[in-house]
This record gives C-alpha cells, structure tokens and sequence, in this order.
C-alpha cells in the first residue's frame, strides 16, 4: 500500500516523527504537501483533504496519514498505526502500549518546546510574544528539558532488555522520535544541549545509533530531510537559549 502523508510543506514538524518511522520501515508513501502542485501536492492538497466534507472521521490538524481507505490523525496515533504494520513495535499487548505511553509523553514534550517560543498564542508571531517566550525558555532549559530527558534516561536505563532501546531488546518507534528530539534540542539550545548530554549519554548513544541505522542514514542524508528551521517546532533563537 501506498501511504500519503499529509503534514505542512517545508518544514519537519510533527510530520517529522511520522517520516522517521516510514523511512525505517522502507514503506512506500508520498510526502502530499512537498509534491509540486503539477504533481496534485502542495498545502493546497493538504488543506484539501483537511475540509474534505465527506470524511466521516476528519483529522482536526496535520500529521495525518491515509491509509487506503483510512484517515489517521493526531502523530501518537499515526504511530500506533504504523508500529504493528512495519515491526516497529513489539508484538505484546503490554509493549505497545507502553511505546504508545513513550510516545504520547514525547508529544507533550514537543508541545512544551513549541511553547518556548510561542507561549501566549501560535496565532500571534514570535516577536509579539518575545518577552513571555524568554520567561518560558529559561524556564525550559533549567527544569523542563532536564525533566523530560531524565525520565527518558531512566527508561532507558530500567530497561530490562538493555539500555538500547525504550521499549524491548529492538528498535521501536519511541526511539526514532527520541532521535528527533535531540536533533531538535541541539538545533534549538546547542548552549544548553551541551550541558544536558553530559548528563544523558544513554539519550545520545541512542540518538548516534538510530543516526547509524542504514535506512535513517540514507534519508538524513536525502532531500527528503527538510532543514530545521524558523518556521518549525524547534527554532534556533539565541536569546532563549541559556547563557
Ligand atoms: N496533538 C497533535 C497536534 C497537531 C498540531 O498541533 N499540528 C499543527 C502543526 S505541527 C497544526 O497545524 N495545528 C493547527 C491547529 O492546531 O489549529 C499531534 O501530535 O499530531
């Protein structure tokens, strides 16, 4: 089958963590949004699809996937999707559904650091909430972040098949996302990113070894790999970033 992914064009996103895991998985699938619109692609299909007034079950915001005949929205949810399809996830009842409470707590953490440079409004633009997004990044870099990423380097080290992986003795797609939140951090805090991965070197073996994987390798190294960018989740702004 055939997946389209739907998420904004240009930008990785929460449309990021979906790609990780398509990519691993080699699926075949259409990035709608980055396809030229001769190619029917674009956010104008994106925005297409998002008011089709037929679909009995809307996706209210991008990430959405289709799947055949299938819409799935909301990123955890796509992931709980693909994960059984693709081997991304183990088999038991148990597994799945705590790599599905890994990635739902992942998803909290993107919200928190998209918050750090939009926290009143993500209608209103970054230089008319700079004051507010510097009192929420400091403190995200001094308490959120460290919060977020001990509890990731305690699962990894409880981890009774080994400080690997987040869930079982295999990669599953917790870890892919869990790359992706260091790439973003590094990007978006490098000053207090050095100083955090002092402290969570299981985190960043994980981060190199996904990095590694032959499949993450050729698409990190592919056009299909957006930029990170200004317009995106994780943006680099220095003065959020700890002195
Ligand atoms: N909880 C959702 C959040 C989806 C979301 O916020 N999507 C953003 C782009 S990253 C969007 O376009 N939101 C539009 C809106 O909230 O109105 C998920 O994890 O997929």
């Amino acid at each position: 089958m055939r997946y389209e992914l739907y998420y904004w064009s240009t930008i990785q996103g929460r449309g990021e963590f979906v790609r990780l895991a398509l990519e691993e998985a080699g699926a075949d699938y259409v990035d709608v949004a980055n396809l030229p619109a001769r190619r029917g692609g674009g956010d104008a299909a994106l925005l297409r699809r998002l008011g089709d007034k037929t679909l009995a079950h809307p996706p209210f915001a991008p990430p959405f996937l289709k799947a055949g005949r299938l819409f799935i929205g909301q990123t955890a949810n796509i992931l709980l999707f693909l994960g059984p399809r693709h081997g991304l996830v183990p088999a038991a009842e148990a597994a799945r559904s705590w790599a599905h409470q890994l990635q739902l707590t992942i998803a909290d953490l993107v919200q928190e650091i998209h918050d750090t440079h939009h926290p009143i409004a993500g209608s209103l633009y970054y230089k008319d909430q700079k004051k507010e997004a510097r009192r929420r990044a400091a403190d995200f870099v001094a308490n959120r972040a460290p919060k977020y990423l001990g509890y990731f380097e305690r699962v990894l080290a409880r981890n009774p098949a080994g400080d690997r992986h987040l869930v079982g003795a295999r990669l599953s797609y917790p870890d892919l996302s869990l790359f992706e939140i260091v790439a973003g951090l590094r990007y978006a805090f490098p000053r207090a990113m050095a100083r955090l991965e002092r402290r969570h070197k299981r985190i960043v073996a994980l981060h190199d070894r996904v990095a590694a994987r032959p499949r993450i390798a050729a698409y990190l190294a592919s056009g299909r790999r957006l930029p990170f960018s200004e317009a995106d989740i994780f943006r680099r702004y220095p003065e959020l970033d700890e002195a």
